[in-house]
């Protein structure tokens, strides 16, 4: 038997394993071609970016590993992620940062910073068929220090929320550009090392600074907000925490972003989807995989993974939540971790989308909590990695591991030798 033939046959099995469940595996792959996953572009240079300006990579966060072949320059990112996005089924997006500007060997400021810095990127984009999302940058700058947004010091606060501004600005030409809103993150590393004497007045600051920023209304972008618990160096107080953030979204309409990597490790991000779906208008995923701590493992196809993705799909909230990736492992090669975690998410997914949600629910409604446990637990060994398969076949990328001697291949011929 060919492998397509043995792709088809497992795949009718499948079919008829789950139509018995009152599960329709076409109408699962149909719902599965349209999730657009955000790709982060930082993990092709190791949050390095393009400013031409000598600063090391702070604000708390840190990649390890040093594997050959970062990409070096704006053409090595594009080609990295149209290298990773060719291995992956569907229609995606790339979320820059604002240090992966255009900025053509000039030194231009954080808040020197405009549109046409990025329209080399609009235009790549629009070529690519990729819609963009994107980033302000408060780290890796003499600025950065501890304090950026949340710094009493004005003239600190003010050119970070001039830069913040623009990144707006930037967010709202590039949607306009794509016809499709760019989903810009806000993430600050604001925080400090020991406990401060003052938690309350960094917060108001903050508060301030982010209600100035968000004064102006644009049609063409939407704002999302990331908490954080700690980072590196600044582990006793995190200036935008969780509460900090779910609050600020809630009162004033704002997307909070979940990264899955900013909690306590027994917390569940699962859990917080269907509370936020009450009170906050969208939800921006950064998927992430923290080992111990906010580490930033490339995604694995693991439960915290399926059981995010299975909240999203009960709570059919898959036109309120954007899904983003965010991770930065040096020590594999690069594009590699794009494509495995960006399979481990929709293979999540997919298993979600299979789900007789239906019947579970029902069996809720009734008290019958074995038949609920029981069911839950037959779904695990379903044949949902045959309707996989299949999703590739279709898409025309690599079924199972036949992308791994393909990467292998372009890291012989490109990256090793960057
Ligand atoms: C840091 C945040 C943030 C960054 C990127 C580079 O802990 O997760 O999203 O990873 O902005
Ligand atoms: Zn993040």
């Amino acid at each position: 038997m060919t492998k397509e033939s043995l792709i088809n046959s497992a795949f009718q099995n499948a079919t008829e394993r789950y139509a018995a469940l009152g599960v329709d595996v076409n109408k699962a792959m149909q719902a599965l071609q349209k999730i657009s996953l955000s790709l982060h572009c930082w993990q092709t240079d190791d949050v390095t970016g393009f400013e031409n300006q000598e600063a090391a990579l702070s604000g708390g966060i840190q990649v390890t590993g040093n594997y050959p072949g970062r990409a070096r320059t704006i053409d090595e990112v594009r080609a990295d992620i149209m290298k990773a996005t060719s291995y992956i089924a569907g229609n995606h997006r790339l979320s820059l940062h604002e240090i992966y500007g255009d900025f053509q060997g000039k030194k231009v400021d954080r808040d020197e910073v405009e549109p046409i810095h990025f329209q080399s990127w609009m235009d790549w984009a629009k070529e690519n068929n990729l819609k963009l999302d994107f980033n302000s940058t408060s780290f890796s700058h003499p600025k950065s220090g501890d304090l950026t947004l949340a710094n009493p010091d004005d003239e600190i606060r003010n050119f970070w929320i001039e830069h913040t501004k623009r990144c707006r600005w930037i967010s709202e030409e590039m949607g306009k550009a794509q016809n499709d809103p760019c989903i810009m993150n806000l993430w600050v590393h604001d925080g400090s090392k020991e406990v401060p004497a003052n938690r309350l007045k960094y917060r108001r600051i903050l508060e301030q600074s982010l209600d100035e920023i968000f004064a102006t209304e644009y049609k063409n972008m939407k704002d999302c907000i990331e908490a954080k618990l700690f980072g590196i160096g600044l582990e006793s107080y995190t200036v935008g925490s969780y509460d900090f953030y779910l609050g600020y979204g809630a009162k004033k309409n704002k997307i909070v972003t979940l990264d899955t990597g900013h909690f306590h490790l027994t917390e569940s991000v699962a859990d917080k989807i269907s509370s936020m779906l009450l009170f906050t208008p969208e939800i921006m995923l950064h998927i992430s995989r923290p080992i111990r701590w906010d580490s930033d493992h490339v995604v694995i196809l693991n439960d915290d993974l399926t059981d995010l993705a299975r909240e999203i799909i009960r709570c059919e909230a898959l036109d309120r939540i954007h899904i983003g990736l965010d991770y930065f492992d040096a020590t594999i090669n690069r594009i590699g971790a794009y494509v495995i975690g960006c399979r481990a998410a929709q293979k999540a997914l997919l298993m979600a989308l299979l789900e007789p949600a239906a019947t579970l629910q029902q069996y809720e409604a009734e008290g019958k909590y074995f038949e609920r446990l029981a069911l839950q637990e037959e779904l695990k060994s379903l044949p949902w990695t045959a309707v996989w398969d299949m999703f590739c076949l279709q898409n025309d990328v690599p079924v199972g591991e036949d992308y791994i001697a393909s990467i292998q291949q372009y890291e012989k011929e490109v990256t090793s030798k960057r």
